[in-house]
């Protein structure tokens, strides 16, 4: 070790430890509204956000503009003899707050197809990449490529007045979304298909032809997309893609900038990055248990094993949700429908009937339950998307629709910059001692 990181090393590790004290001691201390352990504790339910999109519940799980997932699988409108509602329904139900006609759907897939081109130096800058760069970088940086579009950013370099902010960011906003699907197609195809490009296909909607560009023209897969890209795009305003849309914007940073910020804190394995690491995780333990569906047992030791190595099991768990995800349910019953004897999906299944136990037997882990990205990857692989390096890229598109039509409200409420109040540890010791009586 460098002597830098030496001296780091002694300084911040028992720090750590000294804080962790301090928190078990005085973590009922108040600090304004709020305790010490909530402020340590990642904030996590301390309400510092408006957020119009979407509301969740600890039991229920996510509402959209009051709308649970069940509801809006039946309500949301749906391509002719579709099944599944279409993303760009739920993009009209965040950003209005009404449920749109298949019109009000239709207009918006019309739209976006006439918005999608994508500038040629987009495509530049991913292939001078490595082609071994991880999708998720490749997707920012083309995020950021695409910024040199930006109306926005134009408007204020030429002064715009404040109460005009949400018109040409609304124009960024639809630009962005309409292009993200050849984006992340493009990514898909140079990393694992030959670099053989698919051109889009403006007569489907844009769910569809996302997976057109993939190259999965299955009309079962493109139903899976629709679902997919609808129920991945929102989950209130405090996790770490949407906080950091909303966060960056309050500079007034254009939604493109917002955007890649978003899909960097996405990146992260607690976050949708776990999707990859939950498919991960099982082709490991089937690996080491020589193929075929593990037995509960072998799951149950897997799982023990994960935890023993002071690692997480991937896809359980949540910040908020104290319940099985309804994400991961309406998954659930897509499978069930379409593929109920997968191999993938049944030990998906099988996970679920023996993880909850064991993590609640831990006694510190909060939720037991499936999140979101139990289920995904499974799905993914039955149709040939074995990718899993690739699988936080889908996330990231749908997640746009979300966190972009909140950035709109950001906008047109003039929500101001963010600045929350940080304290040293010496601060906080100096305040426990003036708290403390002295005996
Ligand atoms: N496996 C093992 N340990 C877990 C765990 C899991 N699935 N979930 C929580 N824990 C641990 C935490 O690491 C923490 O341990 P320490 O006290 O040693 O630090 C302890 O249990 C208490 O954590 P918590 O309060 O229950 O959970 P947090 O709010 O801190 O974290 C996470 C929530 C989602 C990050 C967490 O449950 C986790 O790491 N899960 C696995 C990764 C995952 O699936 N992430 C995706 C979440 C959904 C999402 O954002 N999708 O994009």
């Amino acid at each position: 070790m460098d002597s830098l990181k030496n001296k780091f090393a002694e300084k911040a590790l028992p720090a750590g430890t000294e804080l962790k004290q301090l928190i078990k001691d005085h973590g009922n201390m108040q600090l304004g509204s709020y305790t010490l352990e909530s402020v340590y504790a990642g904030m996590k339910g301390m309400i510092g956000l408006i957020t119009e999109t979407s509301l969740l519940d600890a039991e229920e799980g996510i509402r959209f503009r009051g709308y649970s997932i069940p509801e809006l699988r039946q309500l949301l409108p749906k391509v002719p003899g579709g099944t599944e509602p279409m993303p760009e329904g739920i993009f009209y139900l965040m950003l209005i707050g009404e449920i749109p006609t298949y019109e009000d759907a239709h207009n918006i897939s019309n739209n976006w197809a006439r918005r999608s081109i994508v500038p040629k130096h987009v495509f530049d800058v991913l292939d001078a990449l490595p082609k071994n760069t991880h999708p998720m970088t490749q997707f920012t940086t083309a995020i950021m490529a695409l910024q040199t579009e930006s109306v926005f950013a134009q408007a204020y370099r030429n002064g715009i007045n404040k109460k005009d902010y949400w018109d040409p960011m609304y124009e960024d906003v639809m630009n962005m979304i309409a292009r993200l699907p050849r984006v992340a197609a493009y990514i898909y195809r140079r990393t694992y298909k030959n670099n053989e490009h698919i051109e889009p296909d403006p007569k489907l909607d844009w769910a569809a032809n996302y997976a057109h560009m993939l190259g999965f023209d299955n009309l079962i897969f493109y139903k899976l997309m629709r679902l997919y890209l609808t129920i991945h795009s929102d989950h209130e305003g405090g996790n770490v893609s949407a906080h950091t849309t909303h966060l960056v914007g309050s500079a007034l940073s254009d939604p493109y900038l917002c955007f890649a910020a978003a899909m960097n804190g996405l990146a992260g394995p607690l976050h949708g990055l776990a999707n990859q690491e939950v498919i991960r995780w099982v082709q490991h333990m089937r690996e080491e248990l020589g193929g075929g569906l593990p037995s509960k047992e072998q799951i149950a030791e897997f799982i023990k094993k994960t935890l023993a190595a002071g690692q997480v099991v991937p896809g359980y768990g949540h910040a908020v949700l104290r319940k099985t995800d309804p994400r991961f349910t309406a998954q659930q019953d897509f499978a069930k429908t379409y593929m109920p004897n997968d191999e993938l999906v049944n030990i998906v299944w099988r996970v679920y009937e023996v993880a909850p136990p064991i993590l609640e037997g831990t006694g510190k882990i909060k939720n037991p339950w499936p999140n979101v990205d139990a289920h995904s990857g499974a799905l993914l692989v039955h149709f040939g998307l074995t990718e899993s390096d690739y699988y936080t890229v889908m996330f990231g598109v749908s997640r746009a629709l979300g966190v972009m039509a909140s950035l709109l409200w950001d906008r047109a409420l003039g929500l101001p910059i963010e600045r929350p109040k940080s304290v040293t540890i010496d601060w906080l010791k100096k305040k426990i001692s003036a708290a403390t009586p002295s005996n």
